[in-house]
């Protein structure tokens, strides 16, 4: 059975967005505990996040395992299952990206935390390996209706801006940073660096029977900002998989992000991954356009056939989580909702459709 899930930001992780997840349908909440989308209650992916997604000050406070049963239980309380954790703080692991001197600490950090993760019985973590992180969208009136939403267009924005010093996936994480940017990173480098992480952290995570999930690059260009992306074409994104055959290693499969992808046959790619369990979970997100100009639609407007998307998954037998990615928000005191509660009626609907065919 495919189980409809909705992702919730640090900020709204409380009983009322719980009680929103269970009303929309939602059996199982994947949680982020990184604080980068602002605006409490009513956070927007619309506004200028071109200057970082803000500061982080995380720096050795671990996620505790009392703390993650403590929210685990208050999901229970509501009916609803914890999926997963998505992404974790640059505060974490920025010089396991960067290469810094601290990575070996870093990773060591890591390991705790995921062996809290599975002793609190969370299956999935997914992740992000990437400097220049979520970085380049404009945004503005451009979906249907004038609804507020994403848009990428290269035209707009200047690539090739270096990241500067202390900062790493848009978040800031040394305030105190000495002026100046970050060299530039070549594609190879980045390939090791990931592959150093992989085998230090998938032993560790199949231990804990916790799954270590990659996002693709979003947006998915070969460089950004001086610095090489390693997921921005599906080729690339498959690599993943050569990287270790361990069972902890697989894909947070990201619909909108492949498909803003120049190459390939999304459904083709879905099917062959879905049948051969790769799969951690899903973000169900339409969108208009391929790099370097696309912008993110409603579920039900943009160039994927999402139906066809479920009909893939249920062949496959899919027994994973699908949960809307950022939807464009909606004319209303609560525009983050609203996105959020059409794309997932969308989806149940869908879902209940097809169920007996
Ligand atoms: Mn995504």
């Amino acid at each position: 059975m495919i189980k409809l899930g909705l992702g919730l930001y640090k900020s709204l992780l409380n009983d009322q967005n719980f009680r929103f997840a269970k009303q929309c349908g939602a059996t199982h909440i994947v949680v982020q505990l990184v604080d980068y989308v602002k605006g409490g209650d009513s956070p927007s992916l619309t506004q200028n996040y071109l200057n970082g997604w803000g500061i982080t000050q995380n720096q050795g406070k671990l996620w505790e395992l009392d703390d993650l049963l403590l929210l685990k239980k208050q999901i229970e309380s509501h009916g609803l299952t914890w999926a997963a954790i998505e992404n974790f703080d640059p505060a974490h692991w920025y010089d396991i990206l960067l290469d810094g001197p601290n990575k070996r600490q870093q990773i060591e950090n890591l390991k705790q935390m995921l062996r809290n993760i599975g002793k609190a019985g969370i299956p999935i973590m997914g992740y992000y390996f990437s400097l220049a992180g979520v970085w380049g969208w404009t945004s503005g009136p451009k979906g249907r209706g004038a609804a507020m939403s994403v848009v990428f267009d290269q035209d707009n924005i200047d690539a090739n801006m270096p990241i500067p010093n202390g900062m790493v996936w848009n978040m800031t994480y040394d305030t105190a940073a000495k002026a100046g940017n970050l060299a530039p990173v070549s594609r190879s480098e980045m390939w090791e660096r990931l592959n150093w992480f992989l085998q230090e952290i998938l032993p560790i995570a199949e231990e804990c029977g916790v799954r270590m999930v990659a996002h693709p690059d979003d947006p998915p260009l070969p460089e950004m900002r001086g610095t090489a992306r390693l997921f921005h074409s599906f080729a690339e994104y498959e690599r993943l998989l050569e990287c270790s055959a361990s069972p902890s290693n697989g894909f947070e499969f990201c619909l909108g992000t492949l498909q803003e992808m120049p190459d390939g046959d999304l459904y083709q790619l879905l099917d062959k991954h879905a049948a051969a369990g790769n799969i951690g979970y899903i973000h169900f997100r339409n969108v208009i356009g391929k790099v370097p100009n696309y912008r993110e639609a409603f579920v039900d407007e943009g160039d994927i056939d999402m139906v066809r998307v479920l009909r893939i998954l249920k062949k496959n037998n899919y027994d994973g989580v699908i949960i809307p990615d950022h939807t464009p928000e909606m004319s209303c005191n609560a525009p983050w909702h609203a996105g959020k509660a059409y794309a997932l009626g969308y989806m149940r609907g869908v879902l209940q459709a097809i169920e007996n065919e």
